[in-house]
């Protein structure tokens, strides 16, 4: 009777293991067919829509932002709770012109206040949304500026004091364009969604149920939060279609804590053609960008060499500042896929814009700018942030050059902090007395700062106001690696 049994668990467990072998075989079958060896893609790339101007006349804009809640199916099937400006998650593209007035209504659906700052953008303290320009739950916005810079790809995000991270992190983020006579007679592509794709790239960690709440631990707010999902415009590994040709993108870290190094997975070369506030004047050549979070980068990749259907990726190499997931190795952000469709020829420009530099002489005054970080405490020249302390006082039309060195100090052993000056866009005179490096000679307003070393930047203060300057992880800002200057 015994034996009975045996015998037929023996039959059992063959069959079992039969199938098992046979699994195992079909799959090993399926994933040989990619020799990438990878996931692959299956949403489109989201691209945002460009926000619709409301006002007729065409020297003036007027837009209509809502900032709420949403909900987002990131993971397959699974709704996440997500924030968004007029949608789901991130926001529209707002596009406007050099000398174009620009009126904005910004209601707040959210449960808790907020507020709007326009990041990159050179405008009165009362129109940059920082932490004074709270929006309660239920009120509206209404700041109102005129465009007085070039051609630049620029953000807007929440500025709300210790509630920045946790409502960029869900959410709330989108690109602000400016387009001028530069943009309109470069030989580029510039056709929105076609040759010309905005990337968002965030990091963010999201459990099986979807749950992507912001919920630091301590050492997420000592070092920054990295994620595990990779993002691009709210998707996790979309693939885009593009021309066999030449593709613009513009490229925004729009992450808490993480610091990338882009590549396309080809190791094909591409060139970078403006930074945080605008064009270079050359574009520069390039294998791997790094950015760190807030800084933006427009880019030309030319397909015209790949054949239809080839797939490459863009990738986050991973380096010395990657934690938890690029120790792995790099990381696949999303897929590029070359389509049929070619777009008219264009060339790499020899020339893009020309920028008239600062002379160190005409400075009127030289401030120093000392990031340091101890555990938890995270300080600006030895002060955490107060909303009522003016740090600095700035006269009005003088060009300033600051000195902002990150201290190697106390029990992390100094880490990079990305310093980010609102109101203006400054110029990089050197690292640590050496000329910047090609792709740092235009327009910025973030800057990454590796421990130990010393920066001077040099910008001219034309608005009136308060202002901010801080470090840009995210995490950081709301511990207090923050300060206030005033111009007037
Ligand atoms: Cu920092």
């Amino acid at each position: 009777m015994k034996k009975w049994y045996i015998y037929a668990a023996i039959i059992v467990a063959a069959i079992i293991g039969v199938i098992l072998l046979l699994t195992n075989v079909i799959s090993d079958e399926e994933s040989t067919k990619d020799d990438t060896n990878s996931v692959v893609s299956s949403k489109p790339l989201p691209i945002p829509p460009i926000l619709e101007d409301k006002d007729p006349d065409p020297n003036r804009a007027e837009f209509h932002l809502t900032a709420q809640k949403g909900k987002t199916e990131i993971l397959d099937g699974i709704e996440s709770d997500t924030l968004g400006y007029n949608g789901n998650i991130l926001g529209p593209v707002i596009r406007v012109r050099e000398g174009e007035k620009v009126a904005v209504k910004m209601k707040n659906s959210l449960d808790d206040p907020t507020t709007l700052h326009w990041h990159g953008l050179r405008v009165d303290g009362e129109n940059d949304g920082g932490p004074h320009s709270g929006i309660m739950p239920g009120d509206t916005w209404e700041p109102e500026f005129t465009i007085e810079q070039p051609a630049a790809t620029l953000w807007y995000h929440p500025h709300m004091m210790q509630s920045t991270a946790k409502q960029v992190y869900e959410g709330l983020a989108g690109l602000f364009i400016i387009e001028d006579e530069v943009s309109d007679s470069l030989a580029i592509p510039k056709e929105y969604g076609v040759n010309d794709f905005p990337l968002i790239i965030q990091d963010k960690n999201i459990d099986k149920d979807g749950n992507m709440k912001y919920e630091p631990g301590m050492n997420d707010i000592m070092m920054g939060l990295y994620g595990s999902s990779f993002l691009v415009n709210g998707a996790i590994n979309p693939f885009l279609e593009v021309p066999q040709g030449m593709v613009r993108l513009r490229l925004l870290n729009g992450s808490n804590g993480r610091t990338y190094h882009f590549e396309l997975s080809n190791g094909q070369k591409f060139y970078q053609i403006a930074t945080d506030g605008g064009f270079l004047e050359k574009p520069v050549e390039m294998t791997s960008l790094q950015m760190s979070p807030a800084e933006r980068a427009e880019i030309l990749v030319d397909f015209s060499e790949l054949k239809p259907g080839e797939r490459i990726k863009l990738i986050d190499s991973g380096s010395e500042l990657s934690r938890t997931v690029t120790d792995e190795g790099a990381v696949e952000l999303m897929e590029l896929i070359v389509s049929e469709e070619s777009t008219e020829v264009y060339e790499i420009p020899e020339q893009l814009t020309k920028i008239d530099r600062y002379d160190v002489e005409q400075a009127n005054v030289t401030r120093d700018m000392v990031l340091a970080g101890v555990g938890a405490t995270l300080t600006i020249n030895d002060k955490t942030m107060d909303m009522t302390r003016i740090d600095e006082e700035v006269k009005l039309n003088d060009t300033e050059i600051w000195v902002v060195t990150n201290q190697r100090t106390g029990t992390q052993g100094g880490m990079p902090h990305p310093f980010h000056l609102h109101g203006v866009q400054f110029q990089v005179l050197d690292r640590d007395g050496n000329p910047p490096a090609e792709n740092e000679t235009g327009w910025k307003d973030t800057i990454l700062v590796h421990p130990g070393e010393t920066i001077r930047i040099i910008t001219k203060f034309e608005h009136i106001g308060i202002f901010m300057y801080h470090c840009h992880i995210l995490e950081h800002e709301d511990a207090g690696m923050m300060g206030q200057y005033e111009v007037k």
